[in-house]
């Protein structure tokens, strides 16, 4: 497994490029980045946060301090925006989880990113999502749930001003016979707020999806094939690395190609039982711990 230090500091370094890239309006730069950041095996959640909306929010700064045009901002989002589409396009998606949720923000709340990034990571997390776009007022919002089966609405809120509206949405969808489960998310809203209780208040998009998860029944930490292998890959290189072995080594001790140890470390490799089997027993650890999944990182 890639330690903890190190897929931050990759993230870290994939995040200044694209803020580099977006900085000046380069559109291949900033489509590169996120290519390199999947080949990396950054987690999707993790490009999103950190390395788009990272550039995003260093771009605002400029904007602020009157270093660059609101032009310039509008470039940026729009590039995100694209960018946000390539991570989902590319990446793998667990199966059906047969749950559809609905994404949008209140009446003047026109900030779209978090949504589209959080639309995102549901349909990478196996769920059917309706995004709305920005400034759905409540009542036709509440409409369109009543009249579509729906089992979450989420709505993100980024100015204190759009408050007001999204307590008007959540009001409007707890009127219904059948009310969603609600989430809402922002960096202005508080987990004590009367205004939102009995509705999921989260900031951090993934525990956001785990914990709705949860309340829905589903089995948590839910993870595709293809995030399995990269795992298993990561600690197959770790351990190796750790006992000092090179791949020649280990394939010899596990009686598979050089090449077959490159592939399962690159996560390209569909592990049969028995090749697992072999590779934990050279490496001298249990299939489990091969097995295991990586931590987030915070
Ligand atoms: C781009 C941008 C715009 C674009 C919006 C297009 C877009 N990209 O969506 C435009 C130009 C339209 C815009 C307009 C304005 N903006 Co603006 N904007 C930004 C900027 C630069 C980036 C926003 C962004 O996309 N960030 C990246 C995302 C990923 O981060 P995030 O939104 O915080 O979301 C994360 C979490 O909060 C969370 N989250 C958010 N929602 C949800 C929902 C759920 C369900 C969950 C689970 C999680 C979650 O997950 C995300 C990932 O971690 C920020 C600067 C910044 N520091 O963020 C300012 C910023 C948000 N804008 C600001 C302001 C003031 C405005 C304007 C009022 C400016 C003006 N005078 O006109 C208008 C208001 C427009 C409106 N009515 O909504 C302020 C807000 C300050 C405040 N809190 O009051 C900021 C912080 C800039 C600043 N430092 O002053 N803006």
């Amino acid at each position: 497994m890639v330690s903890d230090h190190k897929y931050k500091r990759t993230v870290n370094r994939l995040q200044k490029r694209l803020f580099d890239s977006m900085r000046v309006g380069d559109r291949t730069g900033g489509y590169s980045v996120i290519e390199e950041s999947l080949r990396y095996n950054i987690r999707p959640a993790d490009i999103y946060t950190y390395i788009i909306g990272g550039t995003l929010s260093a771009i605002g700064q400029l904007w602020h301090k009157g270093e660059i045009t609101v032009a310039h901002e509008h470039l940026s989002s729009q590039l995100a925006s694209n960018l946000i589409e390539v991570v989902l396009q590319k990446s793998p998606k667990l199966s059906s989880n047969g749950l559809r949720a609905v994404v949008t923000t209140p009446v003047g709340e026109r900030h779209w990113v978090a949504a589209q990034m959080f639309s995102n990571l549901l349909i990478l997390s196996g769920w059917e999502v309706d995004y709305l776009g920005t400034e759905t007022p409540g009542q036709d919002l509440a409409q369109y749930v009543s009249s579509t089966k729906v089992d979450v609405v989420a709505l993100s809120i980024i100015l204190d001003s759009n408050l007001n509206q999204a307590v008007d949405c959540v009001q409007n969808l707890k009127d219904l016979p059948d009310p969603p489960v609600i989430c809402v998310g922002g960096p202005v809203i508080k987990e004590n707020d009367e205004n939102f209780s009995d509705v999921f208040v989260v900031r951090d998009p993934v525990s956001a999806i785990d914990h709705i998860e949860k309340v829905m029944g589903l089995a948590p930490g839910r993870v595709s094939l293809q995030e399995m292998l990269n795992s298993i890959g990561e600690k197959v290189q770790e351990i190796r690395k750790a006992k000092g072995l090179n791949q020649e080594s280990l394939a010899k001790l596990a009686g598979v190609d050089r090449a077959y140890v490159s592939l399962v470390e690159n996560g390209k490799q569909n592990l049969t039982m028995a090749a697992l089997f072999n590779l934990s027993s050279a490496l001298g650890v249990t299939i489990p711990t091969l097995i295991q999944t990586n931590p987030e990182i915070e």
